[in-house]
């Protein structure tokens, strides 16, 4: 029997790099996202090589969180394996001239979106007694850099969530991780500056920054440890990053 895979942030970066290599990987895939055409672009390439469904959603949205994911096709009903991915970062400003309403979309999507999500998917892993979280937190959630306060609070919260639910699931046969990444050269930077292509170049120049397809071999390798062995939390930086504010630029 084919495992299934629901990947939240499937349109872009590390998302849809996890969705093309779990897809060559044979894994069937829940696919979700806001952008529709992206979806069904991705979804026609896809499955040519496994089966895919896609969700159009906000994860903000709560209502239809639960009404999209408590329906699902009964093929596509068994999620195995829930990437917890959706996010971004929105404005890089001093607390003091920071955004409220960049404020709210980062702990909205980032915190709050991934608790919906999660609290969909859970019930159904329970009742199997089987299932892997992934959570995509953040170098982030592990330290604060100038400027980064509410997006660093919101990973710092994704950190929390995830040992609360290792915690909390403990003794329920579900295997829950953080993989935390550095840089990751994605869309991330151009939504962080609402558009500003140069802008968001300038953050991965001069250095070789990870790709989004370095951490979606990380994540097919915690899906596919043995079944006793569990990653936790897990680090990853390019070589040329030592911490939030230290990279080694040419
Ligand atoms: P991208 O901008 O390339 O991808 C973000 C994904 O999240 C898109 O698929 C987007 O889909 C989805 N998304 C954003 N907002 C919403 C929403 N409100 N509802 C549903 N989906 C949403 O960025 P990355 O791939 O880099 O980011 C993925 C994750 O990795 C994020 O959680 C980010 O914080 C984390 N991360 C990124 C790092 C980096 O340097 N790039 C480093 C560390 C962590 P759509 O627009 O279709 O809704
Ligand atoms: C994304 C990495 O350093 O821009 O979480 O916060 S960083």
């Amino acid at each position: 029997m084919k495992n299934t895979a629901l990947i939240t942030g499937a349109t872009s970066g590390i998302g849809l790099a996890t969705a093309q290599l779990l897809a060559e990987k044979n894994i069937n895939l829940v696919l979700c996202g806001r952008r529709t055409e992206k979806l069904k672009e991705i979804a026609a390439s896809l499955s040519k090589i496994t089966e895919v469904h896609t969700l159009a959603f906000d994860v903000r949205d709560k209502e239809t969180v639960f009404k999209l994911l408590q329906n699902l096709p009964k093929a596509f009903s068994t999620i195995d394996y829930l990437i917890n991915n959706a996010g971004n970062a929105h404005g890089l400003d001093a607390i003091q001239n920071g955004d409220v309403d960049d404020w709210d979309a980062m702990l909205d999507i980032n915190v709050k979106g991934l608790l919906y999500v999660s609290k969909a998917v859970i019930p159904g892993m329970i009742k199997r007694e089987s299932g892997h979280i992934i959570n995509i937190g953040s170098t982030a959630g592990k330290e604060v850099y100038p400027n980064g306060n509410v997006y660093c609070a919101s990973k710092h919260a994704v950190d929390a969530i995830n040992q609360g639910m290792r915690l909390d699931l403990n003794g329920k046969g579900i295997k829950v991780g953080a993989i935390n990444p550095g840089l990751v050269e994605t869309a991330f930077s151009e939504v962080r500056f609402k558009g500003d292509t140069e802008r968001a170049e300038k953050v991965y120049q001069n250095f070789t920054p990870l790709q989004p397809e370095d951490i979606a071999e990380i994540i097919h390798f915690a899906i596919t440890r043995p079944p006793h062995v569990n990653i936790a939390d897990l680090t990853v930086m390019c070589l040329a990053q030592a911490s939030s504010t230290i990279v080694h630029k040419n």
